[in-house]
């Protein structure tokens, strides 16, 4: 996987109730993937580190309080729109199995708990069905994931998999070098 990576840092929360089976999405009302099912994150600020951000955003987005030690790096992907290059963007994804509280709707976000093994993939960003079964299946991964056009639907054209055995917690030089 060489090459450039993109400048922008974001963030993904992906909560699960083990007991219970289930993954809980949020239907995004506004911004970038609006109408989609996804977790919980958003962009890396100045000044932050990428777990830093991951737990504020996730925190702002549900109203669930996490502590940062609750948060597992799974996947970093590196996402490509060769037709609109601003969306650019690494995605940092971080499972979460212990939280305290109830999901509250935001202005943001509404949500649904969905068994695991009836994930709304065809109403998720088209990557998700490639990733996200072997991240619950206890695999991490490094990918990357070049998108089209088709429509209005950005579409997966290409992709790169791969598993890792962890990844190491970024640092604010690290992050700041990319701003
Ligand atoms: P704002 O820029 O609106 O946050 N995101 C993606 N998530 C998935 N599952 N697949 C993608 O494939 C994605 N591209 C971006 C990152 C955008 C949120 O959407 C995520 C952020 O959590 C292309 O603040």
């Amino acid at each position: 996987m060489e090459g450039k990576r993109p400048e922008r840092q974001a963030t993904l929360c992906i909560v699960i109730d083990k007991e219970k089976k289930k993954i809980l999405l949020g239907m995004k009302k506004r911004g970038f993937g609006v109408g989609k099912y996804n977790g919980f994150g958003g962009k890396v600020l100045p000044g932050e580190t990428i777990e830093e951000a991951a737990l504020r955003e996730f925190q702002e987005e549900s109203e669930i309080n996490a502590n940062l030690s609750d948060l597992k790096k799974v996947a970093e992907m590196d996402f490509f729109f060769p037709h609109k290059q601003d969306f650019d963007q690494t995605m940092h994804a971080f499972l979460v199995e212990k939280w305290d509280g109830e999901p509250k709707e935001t202005e943001e976000m509404a949500f649904e708990w969905f068994d695991l093994d009836k994930i709304p993939y065809d109403k998720m960003w088209d990557d998700d069905k490639y990733w996200l079964p072997r991240v619950l299946n206890g695999k991490i991964l490094k990918a990357k994931f070049v998108f089209k056009l088709e429509g209005n639907e950005h579409v997966n054209a290409q992709q790169e998999i791969k598993e890792v055995n962890s990844f190491q917690l970024s640092t604010k030089d690290e992050i700041s070098k990319k701003m």
